[in-house]
């Protein structure tokens, strides 16, 4: 077995920072050995302080490419099912080879800004008209054919849709390329696990849409399925993120959706509840309890008005979280954690809100977190560097002005909160560097056929 050494100037390891860290890597892509306080001649050094790649646990790959498309008002006062039309009209002709291109363009950004993996909510299912492709699994096929060009970890998570609303209400005819039952969804599941399968690189979940797209029956009997393929993966799943779904499914059973949820489901650890924005104190008690990750889309739940999550109440319950960039107005793990705490800080009119405890740094704190919750809802050996982890690495420049001058949590603090010139120099994921000197090495191929796309797809 090949082993490649890198030699960072300081990295934050399980035991908090250390200085000259020389981190081997198996020809797997595992580390297999970390030490520091030591030269090493033989590791190959690398200037600036190496973090662990930031997991990024929501995406929806295809609104990439409308980023910025919605922002004209329409006719009315316009909300989150407003700005859900546009999109629903931007995806209608979107094909597999739109999506991938799609997909690798935004996956080189996720990683040129410290995300090194990522969970692909993917709900695009079928042609134009709702006709399966040949392939049924042919989009989420095409989103891994992306992360692997781009070279970034994935965990696929094939979206279950089947209903428009609460109780099994009829889908709206926009929603048709998303819609399957339980047999053909569970072939998608089944593609994906064989492509998947001993890819170290790959893991796979799955994302019932929300309450309001799928039964309880319909997803019991999907769990079952998954189970009998592959244990205790992922499941993530859409809740409580606008007031009127709070609204509709209190006026359809009487109930607050993550209560529903809770009482229906085993909600525990493999469980990632997004947005989960509009709960009762209860209900956030109770996920935090459950042990289930909440992941938190900061900047998507401003751009589409969703609210504010309750953070400190849910933090002081040992919750866990994670954070996405969900329909990628923004691709940046800086501007999830800052408007994160910002969003707190506007509420509260105090700072530093979300900070572990006195004299805790607040970045570091919310790195810990998301790095953790990110790594137990994408179900990968991710989130530390550690011995027989993945070797997902994110380096910061530390000659960049931001960070000039900062060692250990203040380096965190000042790439969080000083400003928004991009700090990451290097980034390596499974020990393969991918992006050298701030620029990803696929990135002039990629972004061309990203270009080739957008033409197309505005003609
Ligand atoms: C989605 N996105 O499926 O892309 C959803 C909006 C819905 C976010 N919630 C549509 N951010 O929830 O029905
Ligand atoms: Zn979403």
């Amino acid at each position: 077995m090949t082993i490649r050494k890198l030699h960072f100037d300081s990295a934050l390891l399980p035991s908090g920072w250390q200085n000259d860290v020389t981190i081997a890597v198996d020809d797997g892509g595992n580390i297999s050995s970390v030490d520091s306080e030591i030269a090493d001649a033989g590791a190959h050094h690398v200037a600036g302080a190496a973090l662990p790649g930031v997991p990024n646990v929501h995406s929806h790959a295809h609104q990439r490419a409308m980023a910025g498309l919605a922002e004209r008002a329409g006719p009315d006062r316009d909300s989150f099912w407003t700005w859900r039309e546009v999109m629903y009209g931007f995806l209608a002709r979107m094909t597999p080879d739109d999506l991938q291109a799609i997909a690798a363009q935004l996956y080189v950004e996720m990683l040129k800004s410290g995300f090194t993996s990522v969970g692909e909510f993917q709900y695009l299912h079928h042609g134009p008209g709702g006709t399966p492709y040949g392939e049924t699994a042919e989009m989420s096929l095409r989103t891994l054919d992306a992360a692997d060009h781009a070279g970034i970890g994935i965990t696929s998570l094939p979206t279950l849709y089947a209903y428009g609303g609460f109780g099994g209400a009829e889908p709206n005819p926009r929603q048709e390329r998303f819609l399957n039952g339980a047999d053909r969804y569970l072939d998608i599941v089944s593609s994906l696990h064989k492509r998947s399968q001993g890819n170290p690189n790959h893991g796979l979940g799955i994302s019932p849409h929300s309450l309001r797209a799928v039964t309880s029956e319909l997803l019991g009997e999907v769990i079952a399925g998954l189970d009998a393929l592959t244990e205790n993966a992922p499941i993530h799943i859409h809740i409580a993120e606008q007031v009127r779904e709070v609204e509709d499914c209190i006026e359809w059973c009487g109930k607050r959706p993550v209560d529903l949820l809770m009482e229906t489901f085993d909600v525990g650890d493999r469980w990632c509840l997004i947005h989960a924005t509009h709960m009762s104190d209860d209900e956030t008690r109770a996920v935090a309890a459950s042990g289930a990750v909440v992941g938190l889309c900061p900047a998507t739940e401003a751009n589409l008005g969703d609210g504010i999550f309750p953070a400190p109440l849910y933090l002081a319950a040992q919750g866990r979280i994670a954070i996405g960039s969900d329909s990628h107005i923004s691709v940046s793990p800086v501007e999830e954690l800052r408007l994160l705490e910002y969003g707190q800080r506007l509420i509260t009119r105090e700072r530093n809100v979300l900070a572990a405890g006195a004299h805790a740094s607040t970045g570091r704190t919310l790195l810990n977190h998301v790095l953790s919750g990110g790594a137990q809802c994408l179900g990968r050996a991710i989130g530390a560097l550690s011995v027989g982890n993945r070797a997902d690495i994110v380096v910061l420049d530390t000659d960049a002005p931001a960070l000039y001058g900062r060692e250990g949590d203040a380096l965190i603090d000042s790439w969080i909160f000083s400003g928004n010139q991009p700090c990451v120099s290097n980034v390596f994921v499974g020990g393969v560097q991918v992006v050298a000197g701030g620029r990803h090495i696929h990135e002039d191929d990629i972004l061309a056929d990203y270009r080739a796309t957008i033409d197309r797809l505005s003609e």
